[in-house]
């Protein structure tokens, strides 16, 4: 399997000790939680650098510890180790403009989200630009899948055209409503009037509650750009004012403690918009590689 879709000499996140290279289906049986990357930046950004985030992250991942201060886990060492899979990057081609994504095994997805979805097992994606959200979820919602996604940005995605392109970074969203999801957004703080007009015209996208909805399944996509550009400067579109590392952490906390409380089901995230082009110092890589430990604990304590 592994020749069909890894890249050639795709690393793997550093405090993941059962990475795919040494795979058996114990190991994959025994797995609670599969990471994937997916290298892909849509072209209607004059920011190009998204697609370099999987490796980034995953080479900036050896200067941190393995152990996740939110969930109070050491996701390096047994028996948390054992839970969890990094299978390495989805092999994908680029396209000019539109929904033109190829998958070089376009079963993969589909393999992937079902095995987690029929096995109550959870899939974490690593961006990519935000358009990657749109091809896992609808690849969970045209299995039968039915779930809300809680959408961390600063940003609404909702337009329905971005430099001629329908389907990129800023329209996610609004695609993802159009399959009939529904989005609790949180952290947005800049906005165009036709997402203004778009949120008041329907019912499908909402802002997070303080106190969380009734909800059974859930998707969670976090863009990195929900943070302050002075903390992870290398994002593709950084916009001022924006959450502490500790504000996030405090939401995560809350978040997963929710879902705990009120046995919703996390079927699967991801993290995205690092974009390694601008990230001179490595600073921004190494703080993605943290948000991504932390979500990976957070997603396990559920287990
Ligand atoms: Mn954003």
């Amino acid at each position: 399997m592994r020749d069909n879709f890894l890249r050639d000499g795709a690393p793997f996140l550093e405090f993941a000790k059962n990475s795919y290279q040494e795979l058996s289906p114990d190991k994959l049986e025994l797995a609670d939680l599969l990471i994937i990357g997916f290298p892909w930046s849509g072209l209607s950004s004059s920011r190009l650098g998204a697609f370099k985030a999987p490796k980034s992250i995953r080479t900036y991942s050896d200067l941190i510890e393995s152990f996740s201060e939110l969930a109070e886990i050491d996701l390096g060492e047994d028996p948390h180790a054992s839970k969890w899979l990094d299978l390495g990057d989805l092999s994908v081609k680029l396209w000019w403009s539109g929904y033109k994504l190829s998958l070089k095994a376009p079963n993969l997805l589909k393999e992937l989200a079902k095995w987690a979805f029929e096995k109550g097992k959870v899939l974490g994606i690593i961006g990519g630009d935000h358009f990657i959200t749109y091809p896992v979820v609808k690849t969970f919602w045209d299995l039968g899948v039915r779930f809300s996604v809680i959408h961390l940005d600063a940003h609404y995605d909702l337009h329905d055209e971005f430099e001629r392109d329908r389907f990129c970074y800023a329209t996610v969203m609004r695609r993802v409503s159009e399959l009939g999801i529904s989005i609790y957004q949180i952290g947005q703080r800049t906005r165009v009037k036709e997402e203004i007009i778009f949120r008041e015209e329907t019912d499908l996208v909402k802002d997070l509650p303080s106190s969380l909805p009734p909800l059974d399944h859930v998707y969670l996509s976090i863009d990195l750009d929900i943070l302050d550009p002075s903390i992870i400067p290398a994002v593709t579109n950084p916009v001022g004012a924006g959450w502490t590392l500790k504000e996030l952490y405090s939401f995560l906390k809350g978040l997963f403690k929710g879902f705990r409380e009120r046995k919703v089901k996390l079927i699967g995230f991801d993290v995205v918009e690092l974009n390694p082009a601008f990230d001179l110092d490595g600073r921004s890589s190494t703080l993605a590689s943290e948000v991504l430990r932390e979500v990976i604990g957070l997603a396990l304590s559920l287990m």
